[in-house]
């Protein structure tokens, strides 16, 4: 008999003796993976499945969709809108929210993704990923059922009642929060199922490894450099230690990597574009990442303030991120309030 635990256990589990997830989110949640299984199937196929390179679509925000993008979009939507469970989606590859047809019974949820983090490291086999994040749809006065609109997305993430990522590596593993730690799974291929490999994850809180492109140097705030700047000058420094690099261009890698030994991962607002906030998302980046990171102990600001406590006023908002190990994530803080 195995005593490995499925995820199927696992939320049932949360839902019985935790009384953390209702039913229909445990099912909600199960629907996700089984599209990240999917997907995974697809990414792995590469150029045998026809799946490599460019579609020739932009999306929302005038970046060329890869095919993979529209397949892992397509995947997440018709896996999860039949279900009964969701009232809406929405996606970085969709201009506005996808409200569920009326042919299916509508749900409370909301799901939000990025079907395909990652997108330039498609075609060069380098590990990649779907974000997802869940809320509840707010209602006033809970009498009222008013149709959805992008209105009750715009949440703050302390309000997300399940977020996770997968990642289509080596291994393709799913992570996952309903607020109770962060437990990853691992697919097993032979068997078509996520079995438990790691829970109650934590994040050292301290590290002597940072993610940033250092390519943007030039285009930093003053607080990101004077940080990078104390971190590249090593023992001799004022950190009085080394620090390594790593930067993978997928942030579902670059955070797996975090949740697994600790470290800073950084994609700052910077000079390029001064009236954006950030690259990344907050919807579906930033605050299912912020989530998990603070569940195993880390922190997630933008430099300035705690991401889950961002409330949100468009769908695809951007957002500065700053996230990882408890300490660097309140030294680069402090260096941004200082700085102001
Ligand atoms: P994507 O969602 O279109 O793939 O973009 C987000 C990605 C992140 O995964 C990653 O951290 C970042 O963009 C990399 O950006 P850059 O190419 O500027 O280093
Ligand atoms: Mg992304």
């Amino acid at each position: 008999m195995s005593n490995k635990i499925s995820l199927t256990r696992y939320l049932v589990e949360q839902q019985r003796t935790h009384g953390r997830i209702p039913p229909e989110l445990r099912l909600l949640i199960e629907v996700v993976a089984r599209a990240c299984k999917r997907i995974s199937i697809s990414v792995n196929k590469g150029a045998l499945g026809e799946v490599l390179g460019s579609a020739e679509s932009e999306n929302v925000q005038g970046e060329v969709q890869k095919k993979l993008d529209i397949i892992a979009n397509e995947v997440l939507i018709e896996a999860n809108e039949w279900g009964g469970h969701l009232a809406a989606m929405a996606s970085e590859e969709m201009d506005s929210i996808y409200v569920v047809p009326n042919r299916f019974p509508q749900g409370e949820y909301l799901l939000m993704f990025d079907p395909l983090d990652g997108s330039s490291n498609i075609d060069v086999n380098v590990s990649i990923g779907t974000i997802f994040s869940v809320l509840r749809k707010r209602h006033d006065d809970p009498k009222i059922i008013d149709p959805v609109s992008e209105a009750d997305f715009l949440q703050p993430g302390r309000q997300q009642v399940a977020a996770g990522y997968c990642v289509y590596g080596p291994q393709t593993t799913l992570v996952l929060t309903v607020g109770d730690g962060v437990a990853m799974f691992t697919l097993d291929r032979e068997q078509g199922s996520w079995v438990l490999t790691q829970d109650q994850v934590t994040i050292p809180e301290d590290t002597k490894e940072f993610a940033i492109n250092m390519s943007n140097m030039r285009h930093w705030d003053t607080p990101v450099k004077r940080y990078i700047d104390e971190c590249l000058a090593g023992q001799e420094g004022p950190r009085g230690k080394d620090f390594n690099m790593r930067w993978i261009a997928s942030m579902v890698a670059d955070v797996h990597r975090i949740l697994t030994r600790g470290g800073v991962f950084m994609y700052p607002w910077d000079k390029r574009e001064p009236n954006k906030p950030g690259k990344l998302r907050l919807m579906y980046e930033a605050n299912p990442m912020g989530w998990l990171v603070e569940q195993a102990g880390g922190a997630a600001t933008n430099g300035r303030e705690r991401i889950l406590d961002m409330v949100p006023t468009q769908l695809h908002q951007r957002v500065s991120v700053i996230l990882g190990s408890k300490n660097e994530v309140d030294l680069v803080t402090r260096y941004h309030l200082e700085a102001d």
